[in-house]
């Protein structure tokens, strides 16, 4: 069968996996829920401008996939960006002062909170149309495949994670790229964080097949569905893709099901969606179901946690110093970086 792969062992990564990678992926959970907290307090401040769209409540879909990933790996995402920034390991400083608008930012202060870009962390951006990541992840899966095959790179096939939302898969990139990626093998993982909604519109009254995992049928690649609130089940649907991206096998659809806690942007009243839906998400926290599956296993104390809480606080705060202190971009640099030097 075409699509078929080997994959290790398929005894749950659960067993597998050491309390050191768990408690990372409960601190990066926790520092982006944070962030996000302080972004909103900040923006009602005045301290931001433009859209700002929070990823609260999505968590386990960041760090589940990005936290598989080598460092050289790419990611692609959206305009609700500044997690996966952070799951990539882009500093909590950068990404802030970048919201603030200030020159020490990591797109300097002139892209703001679509545009988060970090070309040491391999974060290709920050994107405000939407499935406009899409075909720029597929470049990036392409070049992958020919640093290999064609200048004959010998370190191990670089993988690029794509995510986009529900509202996004209705997008013809999204199925032109699923097209491309299938027919040349790219090693790439599109995912699709299905969250319910695209602003107002409830993804079952916008899409013709509600189960977007089931498209990729279409175009010969495997489509997985995850609980997108369990961050250990969305690792490991990550680690299996990017196991057959990695070893050339080709792209893997991930639709991961979750919900936005907030509304879609800060400046949106959020009165759509009704009270009921969003108390039973509410109760999925992936946070705190992780916490309480640490918790109730054992696999680390209370005092661990409380330090990890603690950690993230700090460096928060740090964040909110260091961006508060930038300085804003000189008017005499109004045209700098709009093209590259040469
Ligand atoms: C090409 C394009 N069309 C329309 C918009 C306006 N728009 C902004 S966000 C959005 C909804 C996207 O929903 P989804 O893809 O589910 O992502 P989510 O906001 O839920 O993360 C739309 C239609 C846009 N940004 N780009
Ligand atoms: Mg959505």
């Amino acid at each position: 069968m075409k699509n078929k792969v080997i994959l290790p062992s398929t005894v749950s990564d659960h067993f597998l996996i050491s309390p050191e990678i768990i408690l990372s992926m409960y601190r990066d959970m926790l520092l982006g829920r944070s962030f996000e907290d302080m972004c909103a307090q900040m923006y009602y401040r005045g301290k931001m401008f433009g859209f700002v769209h929070l990823y609260s409540g999505q968590e386990a879909v960041s760090t589940g996939v990005i936290k598989s990933l080598n460092q050289d790996d790419y990611v692609c995402s959206t305009y609700r960006d500044h997690v996966h920034a952070l799951s990539k390991g882009v500093p909590s400083r950068l990404v802030m002062a970048e919201l603030f608008g200030k020159e020490t930012g990591c797109s300097r202060g002139r892209g703001g909170s679509m545009h988060i870009f970090s070309a040491p962390h391999h974060f290709l951006g920050g994107f405000a149309f939407i499935g406009e990541g899409i075909p720029v992840a597929l470049g990036a899966a392409f070049q992958s495949i020919y640093r290999k095959q064609v200048l004959g790179d010998k370190t191990p096939l670089r993988v690029t994670a794509c995510f986009f939302g529900d509202g996004a898969s209705n997008n013809g990139q999204f199925f032109e790229c699923l097209n491309m990626a299938v027919l040349w093998k790219l090693p790439v993982i599109f995912v699709v964080e299905n969250n319910q909604w695209a602003i107002g519109m409830a993804h079952h009254r916008s899409t013709s097949l509600p189960e977007i995992h089931k498209k990729a049928n279409a175009f010969g690649l495997p489509g997985i569905e995850v609980d997108g609130m369990d961050v250990l089940a969305v690792r490991e649907a990550a680690n299996q893709s990017i196991y057959r991206a990695r070893a050339g096998h080709g792209p893997t659809l991930i639709e991961a099901l979750t919900y936005r806690f907030r509304g879609h942007s800060l400046a949106d009243p959020d009165e759509l969606r009704s009270v009921r839906q969003k108390e039973a998400w509410l109760a999925r926290d992936p946070i705190q179901r992780l916490k309480t599956h640490v918790l109730d296993n054992s696999i680390a104390s209370k005092d661990q946690i409380d330090a990890i809480d603690l950690s993230v606080k700090i460096e928060i705060d740090n964040a909110i110093e260091f961006s508060l202190s930038s300085p804003e971009p000189d008017v005499k640099d109004l045209t700098r970086y709009l093209f590259a030097d040469t």
